[in-house]
């Protein structure tokens, strides 16, 4: 579970060494409950530099790499995110209940959390045509929660009227992709993510708390 103080994730899709990276993540680790890393990590600084982000800053790390191969691929690669010093992992639930039974036991054992991706910010339609599907898979998995579209708040207020409050329901698309900060939270959201609004301004604090104001007072 990630501990919500402010309902933000920042999506850290930088392709920065680790010694800027802490730097960065220093300057606004107050604003924020988690770090969402990837494949820009996993491709530029590797497995080691993840080792150093996660044992340099001290907060809940999630990794986004969309997993969704078959079971023991699957288990494989969360094993070794552990080990990496990753909180969560976001998976595909289109893979099905075969591929994902056996690693959400996994996770609960490893004390990993696993997010399940079941709407992208865009496109994404087929999972659109099996939103009550893919939901339900998730609760019987027992998993820790679920990825929704901060572009279709209709999507996470739907998820949230299934699963009540015992999950966390994480939401991209906020800023750039044309998500108002402020209104994936005020539609059921826990948590919204945001990438590139924060990243590439010029004053990453300053737009941070602006949108830690949207959040507290949300104008949608
Ligand atoms: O549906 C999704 N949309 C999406 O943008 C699922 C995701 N996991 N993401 C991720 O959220 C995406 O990979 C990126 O890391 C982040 C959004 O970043 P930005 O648009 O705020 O820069």
């Amino acid at each position: 579970m990630i501990i919500r103080h402010n309902g933000l994730i920042l999506a850290f899709d930088v392709d920065w060494d680790t010694k800027r990276s802490i730097v960065f993540l220093r300057g606004i680790m107050d604003l924020i409950d988690a770090v969402k890393v990837g494949w820009l990590q996993l491709l530029n600084i590797g497995p080691n530099g993840i080792k150093e982000l996660t044992s340099g800053i001290n907060t809940y790390f999630l990794a986004d790499i969309k997993l969704g191969d078959i079971a023991h691929i699957n288990e494989y690669v969360i094993r070794r995110l552990r080990d990496l010093g990753i909180n969560g992992v976001i998976m595909h639930a289109v893979t099905g209940r075969e591929n994902l039974n056996g690693v959400a036991k996994l996770s609960r054992d490893l004390g990993i959390d696993i997010f399940l991706l079941i709407s992208m910010s865009s496109g994404g339609e087929l999972y659109d045509l099996n939103l009550d599907y893919n939901v339900k898979l998730g609760t019987e998995l027992g998993i820790a929660g679920f990825v929704v579209p901060a572009t279709k708040p209709n999507i996470i207020r739907r998820v949230r009227s299934m699963v009540g409050n015992n999950y966390q329901l994480l939401s991209p698309g906020v800023g750039v992709q044309g998500g108002k900060p402020g209104c994936a939270t005020a539609s059921g959201a826990d948590f919204e993510i945001v990438g590139r609004s924060i990243i590439n301004s010029e004053s990453p604090r300053e737009v941070t708390l602006s949108i830690l104001s949207a959040i507290k007072d949300p104008r949608c």
